[in-house]
């Protein structure tokens, strides 16, 4: 199987790929698992076949979906330390960091619940959009100090992981209350927060989230309402340090028209791009586990945990 791709890596490559894997944290804890699966079953004959083989199986995973940071971000974790003299060492040192990778996830999900929970008073109604686990960990860490909470929950179109965040909310005692996104400025006047996630923060704090953020920040600001980004810190994005823009997901427009109203409604172009831009004016917090900071500052820690550069430890794309 030397230098293959193990059948359980390529099926999350593809599950990724086709959202049944999806939402920046949990992509990020299936690469890194995924990694593992491959470095355990890898019957490489030496230790450049198996950094060959790695590097491979992390383009594989690498080329599936562009725009949550926290993937290329959980390849750099455990690739970075694959290290050792043999197949056995290298091997073990990819399960390790897989492992690590995964517990350090959890941790600063739970984390940044607890800060993001401060936020949330007894009584307040918050408005989500899409499914974040990140933003869930701050309402549910409320929950759980004993504070009562409503939520209005966008559908999230053109996939709905609205009524997931409706069915995850509901199960933790929550009120909730799912509209259309089109709904959502009517709805303002009655919330006290605006709480979304990240796929990718820029350096000077911009946040790509779901399509439809952006356009909820402005009209939330307009309204006065706070904008919290609950955003662990794998989802900076370090290649914007050195000026990368963040490159934006368009998936297929079977999303949007089935077939059939496709050829009722005749040549119409149909877009369909999956994230944008909130500029950092339009956020009040970004919540990580390291603290919650004003957008603008964000760079700081993203210098300190990712240096200037961020290297690319998978195969380029001609190996
Ligand atoms: C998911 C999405 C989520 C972020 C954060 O998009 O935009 O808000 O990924 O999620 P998609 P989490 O459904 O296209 O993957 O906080 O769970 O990392």
């Amino acid at each position: 199987m030397s230098e293959a791709f193990h059948p359980e890596l390529e099926a999350t490559a593809e599950r990724i790929a086709s959202m049944e894997i999806r939402g920046a944290a949990t992509i990020a804890g299936a690469a890194a698992e995924a990694l593992a699966t491959q470095a355990r079953a890898s019957d490489a004959a030496d230790p450049a076949g198996f950094r060959r083989e790695h590097r491979r199986a992390g383009r594989r995973l690498y080329d599936t979906r562009p725009t949550a940071v926290s993937l290329p971000n959980a390849l750099r974790y455990v690739l970075d330390r694959m290290d050792g003299d043999s197949v056995a060492e290298l091997r073990a040192s990819v399960v390790e960091a897989a492992e690590a990778f995964q517990t350090r996830l959890d941790r600063a999900q739970t984390d940044l619940g607890e800060i993001g929970a401060n936020r949330l008073r007894d009584g307040d109604t918050v408005m989500t959009h899409c499914h974040s686990t990140d933003a869930l960990a701050c309402v549910e860490a409320a929950v759980e100090q004993g504070k009562e909470l409503s939520a209005v929950v966008k559908e999230t179109r053109p996939r709905n992981q609205g009524h997931i965040t409706a069915e995850q909310l509901r199960a933790a005692g929550v009120d909730v209350t799912l509209i259309v996104d089109s709904a959502a400025r009517r709805y303002l006047d009655e919330v006290d927060h605006v709480l979304v996630g990240a796929d990718s923060i820029a350096a000077d704090g911009s946040v790509v989230n779901k399509i439809g953020t952006s356009g909820l920040a402005v009209n939330a600001r307009e309204r006065g309402v706070p904008i919290v980004v609950a955003a662990q810190t794998i989802k900076l994005h370090p290649e914007t340090l050195t000026g990368q823009t963040v490159e934006i997901e368009m998936r297929a427009e079977t999303e949007v028209v089935d077939d059939e109203t496709r050829a009722e409604i005749g040549g119409v172009a149909v877009e369909n791009p999956a994230f944008d831009v909130t500029p950092p004016r339009y956020v009040d917090a970004i919540v990580t586990e390291s603290g919650q900071f004003p957008p603008e500052t964000i760079v700081t820690l993203m210098r300190e945990l990712f240096g200037e550069s961020a290297a690319r430890p998978w195969a380029d794309s001609e190996e």
